[in-house]
């Protein structure tokens, strides 16, 4: 995106478990506005910043596109997506501004219950299931280990019990999931939270000021919380 604009445009979450710790961020940092009918774009009245709401997966590409200028998104996703760049040879095209410490989530290795854990050299030639193909394959080669990367868009953690998966890497919070399938988590891949993202290279017109008192007001908020 080259397109010079005075607004700054920030991509939120539209439902799910961000969606509302962000925009009480981004209210508690003096933002408010005045909501479209559709509530997919809401525009900004105290501020030139308006919202932009969507799904999480498209966030990285949106602000990629330059279609909006930042985003508050997973780093999980974030990063997935930036090695899925990486893997076909794009340029990285955003970057993590600031931890938001909401949404805290592991991206963890998990083994039917009756495994013994002996580290990842067990994982040789295994299939493992997961919606986060590039973060896995990057650790596996950083392990140097060679196994099947089965990508699942959803319940993964039901593929050990289909057969289609010896083992699973997924979001762990609370661990509840885990146990409900007989799972155990044995691996770290990820310490995830909410960040703010914006684009690799900045602003160079308006927008650099308005993201730069953005992200002063939100780590002035943030400290006022611990
Ligand atoms: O519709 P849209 O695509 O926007 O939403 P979504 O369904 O893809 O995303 P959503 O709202 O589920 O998650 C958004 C972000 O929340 C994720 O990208 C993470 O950064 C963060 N987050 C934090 C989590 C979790 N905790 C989490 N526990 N995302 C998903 N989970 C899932 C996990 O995948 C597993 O199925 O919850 C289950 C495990 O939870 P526990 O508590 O049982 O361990
Ligand atoms: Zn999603």
């Amino acid at each position: 995106g080259t397109a010079t604009r005075d607004r700054l445009r920030i991509a939120i979450q539209k439902s799910g478990r961000l969606a509302e710790p962000a925009r009480s961020l981004l209210a508690a940092c003096g933002l408010s506005w005045r909501e479209s009918r559709d509530k997919l774009f809401c525009y900004g009245e105290s501020l030139p910043v308006d919202l932009l709401l969507v799904r999480d997966d498209d966030i990285p590409g949106l602000i990629a596109d330059g279609v909006c200028d930042l985003g508050v998104v997973g780093r999980n996703e974030l990063d997935e997506q930036a090695g899925e760049r990486a893997r076909n040879g794009l340029p990285p095209a955003y970057r993590e501004l600031h931890g938001l410490g909401f949404g805290q989530c592991r991206l963890m290795l998990a083994v039917p219950e009756e495994w013994e854990w002996q580290g990842p050299q067990q994982l040789q030639g295994l299939r493992i299931a997961t919606s986060y193909p590039a973060i896995l394959a990057g650790w596996l080669q950083r392990q140097g280990i060679d196994a099947h990367v089965v990508e699942l868009s959803g319940s993964v953690e039901i593929a050990p019990r289909l057969g289609t998966a010896d083992l699973i890497c997924d979001l762990v919070s609370s661990g509840a999931t885990l146990a409900a399938n007989h799972l155990k988590p044995v691996e770290n891949l990820l310490d995830s939270e909410a960040v703010l993202a914006g684009p690799a290279g900045g602003f160079d017109d308006a927008r650099a000021g308005l993201a730069q008192m953005l992200l002063r007001r939100v780590d002035g908020v943030l400290q006022l919380k611990d």
